[in-house]
């Protein structure tokens, strides 16, 4: 095999094979010396079948293209597995967003007897039963993945990919059998799996991570969720809403990256509705107990001393390691940013090597979501192969943080405007607000708040919206469009709100912050 594809690459090198075989009809040109050898031949192959891989496949298959994607997971260290689709189909954005939902009904059942129905308490939550229905739904988007890669005529396979030259690529199946795949272009869309603290005594023995989490069978008991970023807040945010005892442990700030007024009233909000928090603490070491709980030890670096807890839960999720180490990607050429060990790419998502690209959470500087690797696969796929020259647009993209109060944001942090703009030139609109269904429900909206970041000049372009509070995905999603037509505070001053909705207090916002006014919103 090894023979087999020097002596493919020495013809490539020098021009004859590849060529030959790129120009022959898709599927259907195999020498038997290739064929013997397991070789394919491709226009495009895609390493990676998730959110970006798949996208960028099917839309290159649609313009008529002989593609190839391939796709393996390595179970993780827990041994949890799951198939085609990625990090979000499988351990990402839907059973996330499925088990917040879970959580959200909840809350609804509290708010269901003050509108009349009568709920017997206490309402027990079943773990089991919630989790095998999520995995179902997973499973049958896995299957679906795959039917639309045969519908599209997608060459699928389930191999461990990794560089043998710039044009060919070795895959390795489950037991172990070696397939050779050559493509004209390559796309690399590995994503990234969670990163343990492997410097911390029983970190990987018994931790899990987000790779885990959706998967258990049973529940997760006590939890200790160690990180602050989002994964940590949505993961903390849907365990408290199950009734679980959930407690998150933060070493310096929650939502880095995001503005930071909002993300304090998140986990303000959090912390109200049940969630512990562990601020300026890191953890030590992890110990199994005789009864089967973990004991963690760690240290509050506000008071210098240690601490212990027992759990039966650890979950870190303290930052995602991009998927590169083991592409081998020295054999094609292609750069790696040894610090971030992700792929830099140029504006049309190009690597180090002018045929090999990068998309997704691989690729640095991209925001790490489904929908920009989806868009940016596409737009790829109709660049190489469809004539085009539009190339994906990473300003303003919104995105939502579903924790139990929702914060939903697109374009700058109030911190960017000012380092960006100055504070001089920034007019910062807010109001705190009372979503007409807390009211009978008795619930608490103190941290129902929505910020919207203008220049300051007429007619105030918006640079940053930020919303908190229920449904914040939907409301952003139509303001996002807004701000990236290039919406001004005057125009949104002209849009009749719905009412009465919670998006409609955008549309009502009128008190700055440098006016000093009382942003409680009161009445209608
Ligand atoms: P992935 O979807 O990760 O796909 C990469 C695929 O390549 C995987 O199947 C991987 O196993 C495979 N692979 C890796 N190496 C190889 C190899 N050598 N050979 C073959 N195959 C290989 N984003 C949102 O927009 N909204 C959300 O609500 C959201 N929630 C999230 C919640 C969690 C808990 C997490 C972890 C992520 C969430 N994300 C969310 C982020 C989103 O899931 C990712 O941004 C997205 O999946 C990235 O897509 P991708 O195509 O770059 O990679
Ligand atoms: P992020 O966004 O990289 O955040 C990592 C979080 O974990 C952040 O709060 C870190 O704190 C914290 N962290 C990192 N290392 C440690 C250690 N050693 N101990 C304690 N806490 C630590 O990761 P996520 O997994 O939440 O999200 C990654 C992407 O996945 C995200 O963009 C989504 O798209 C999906 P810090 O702020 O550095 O002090």
């Amino acid at each position: 095999m090894a023979a087999m594809a020097t002596a493919v690459a020495a013809l490539r090198r020098r021009g004859g094979l590849f060529r030959w075989r790129a120009r022959a009809p898709a599927g259907c040109v195999r020498s038997a010396a290739q064929a013997a050898a397991g070789l394919q031949d491709y226009d495009l192959l895609v390493i990676g079948g998730g959110s970006g891989g798949l996208a960028c496949a099917k839309e290159a298959a649609q313009l008529g293209r002989n593609v190839a994607v391939v796709d393996y997971v390595d179970p993780s260290p827990r041994g949890t597995r799951w198939g085609l689709g990625g990090t979000c189909v499988n351990v990402g954005c839907i059973p996330k967003k499925l088990m917040h939902q879970a959580a959200l009904l909840g809350s609804m059942i509290r708010d269901a007897c003050h509108y009349g129905w009568e709920v017997a308490e206490p309402v027990p939550h079943d773990w089991k039963k919630m989790a095998e229905a999520v995995q179902n739904y997973v499973k049958s988007l896995n299957w679906g993945h795959l039917m639309q890669l045969r519908d599209k005529k997608v060459k699928y396979f389930n191999i461990k990919a990794s560089f043998v030259n710039e044009h060919t690529i070795r895959g390795v199946t489950n037991g172990g059998k070696e397939t050779l795949i050559s493509a004209d272009q390559i796309v690399i869309a590995t994503g990234g799996r969670p990163k343990y603290p492997m410097h911390i005594e029983g970190a990987l023995e018994y931790g899990i991570t987000s790779d885990d989490i959706f998967w258990l069978k049973e529940s997760p008991g006590k939890t200790l969720v160690v990180g602050a970023s989002y994964v940590a807040l949505e993961c903390a945010g849907f365990l408290a809403g199950l009734g679980l005892d959930s407690t998150v442990m933060m070493r310096s700030i929650p939502l880095r990256g995001f503005d930071q007024q909002m993300a304090s009233l998140v986990t303000e909000h959090m912390a109200a509705h049940g969630t512990r928090f562990l601020r300026g603490c890191t953890p030590l070491c992890v110990r199994k107990l005789p009864d089967s709980r973990l004991q963690v030890t760690w240290k509050d670096h506000a008071s210098g001393r240690e601490d212990t807890g027992t759990f039966d839960t650890v979950l870190w999720a303290i930052g995602r390691v991009p998927e590169t180490a083991s592409l081998n990607l020295e054999k094609a050429g292609v750069s790696v940013n040894p610090s971030s060990q992700k792929i830099p790419v140029d504006a049309r998502e190009t690597t180090s090597v002018p045929h090999i690209y990068a998309i997704g959470d691989v690729a640095e500087g991209r925001p790490e979501l489904t929908p920009t690797a989806i868009l940016a696969g596409k737009l790829l796929a109709r660049r190489l192969f469809g004539k085009s020259s539009v190339l994906m647009d990473y300003d303003n993209v919104p995105t939502t943080v579903f924790t139990p109060l929702e914060y939903g944001c697109v374009g700058l942090s109030e911190e960017e405007a000012v380092a960006r703009h100055g504070e001089e030139h920034i007019e910062v609109y807010h109001a705190y607000y009372k979503p007409l269904e807390f009211t009978v429900a008795e619930r608490d909206a103190s941290q129902c708040y929505i910020k919207m970041v203008c220049l300051r000049e007429p007619p105030q372009p918006v640079v940053g919206l930020h919303f908190l509070g229920p449904s914040a995905g939907e409301v952003m999603q139509g303001f996002a469009l807004g701000i990236k037509c290039g919406a001004s505070y005057a125009q949104l001053m002209q849009t009749v709100g719905i009412h009465p909705t919670c998006a409609e207090e955008v549309a009502k916002l009128h008190i700055s912050k440098r006016s000093g006014q009382d942003p409680t919103v009161t009445g209608c």
